[in-house]
Formats: structure tokens, sequence, C-alpha cells
């Protein structure tokens, strides 16, 4: 029953428009707000992300602490997130906060299956957050999660997806 649902999520890719190419470049900023994979605003089912966390060692090495803390993060529509952050006027479809994040054993993970999301929109999203690992709110030096794959997830209608977080790199400051 959710066939419909599904096939309502594939939009056709950026990419797809070079076949309607006229060879006049029409793109605007809202063009390209609307040609995306997935439409997260226009989903109508709904999944959750089962989530475990996972670290670049070689970032882990160079910490002043253990990669332990508590995980502040939000789940985006991938669309509206760039290198730079969420863009003016996003808003998350999920928060996630997630105490007792372990990454010493293993080293770096990943961890068990630690939060399960609230329901999120059937789409292509992107997690945005931090591991506060000296309990001092965001700051340099910790963890965070840089906004493009494999830290991207396709939320599943009615599906809680495996997802592991990874933070590729610390906070320059
Ligand atoms: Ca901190
Ligand atoms: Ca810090």
């Amino acid at each position: 029953m959710f066939l419909p649902l599904l096939l309502a999520c594939l939009e056709p890719s950026p990419d797809d428009n070079l076949l309607d190419d006229t060879g006049v470049d029409t793109a605007t900023a809202d063009d390209t707000a609307t040609t995306t994979p997935v439409a997260c605003a226009d989903a109508t089912a709904t999944g959750t992300l089962s989530v475990s966390f996972s670290m670049e060692t070689d970032y882990i090495a160079s910490m002043d602490e253990p990669p332990v803390g508590t995980f502040y993060g939000a789940f985006y529509s991938a669309s509206d997130v760039t290198n730079t952050g969420p863009v003016a006027g996003a808003e998350p479809w999920a928060q996630l906060i997630v105490p007792g994040v372990d990454l010493t054993d293993p080293v770096g993970g990943p961890t068990a299956a630690l939060a399960t999301t609230d329901p999120i929109p059937a789409c292509e999203v992107v997690l945005l957050g931090f591991l506060d690992s000296d309990d001092n709110d965001i700051d340099a030096g910790d963890p965070v999660t840089f906004p493009i794959a494999p830290n991207t997830a396709t939320v599943l209608a009615e599906t809680s997806t495996p997802f592991t977080a990874f933070f590729g790199l610390t906070n320059p400051g």
C-alpha cells in the first residue's frame, strides 16, 4: 500500500533535468530549491532512523579528552543544508539528543544503536550535530558531523532504518 507513496518520493534528480535542457539557462535560486531528489515537505508518510555513532580515528587521536559525551543534533531535509550549515529559514524535522555516546571501545565505534528518532518524513535527510565531549556546549575540538554522506539517510515509510552518524572531523573553533 506504500508503493504510491514511494513513487511520489521518486522525483527527478537535478541531473535528470539535463534531458530537458533547452540550452537556455533559466536557473534561479528558487529553481535550485525545487529540484531536490526528494521533497521532504511533500512526503505523506514517515519513518524513523535507528542511530549509531562512529568517528574518524585520526581525529580522536588529536582530541584533548576521550570522545565521550552527549550528542546534540537534528535531521534536516538534505536539500536544506550546505557545507556551511542549514540554509536561512530551514527547520529541522527531528531533534536528536543522545546522552552516553562512547566512542572509546572500540575506538571510533561504531556504537550499538543508541536512539531512535521521532517520526521523520520519508525522504532524504541529513544529520547536523556535535558530540559535546567536554560537557560545555559546542566549542573547539568537539566532534562534529559534516552534513554530507555518510551523514545522509533515506527515511523509508513505516520503517526504522539503521543509520550510523559519522564524526568526520572536530570543530575547528
Ligand atoms: Ca564542548
Ligand atoms: Ca571542546
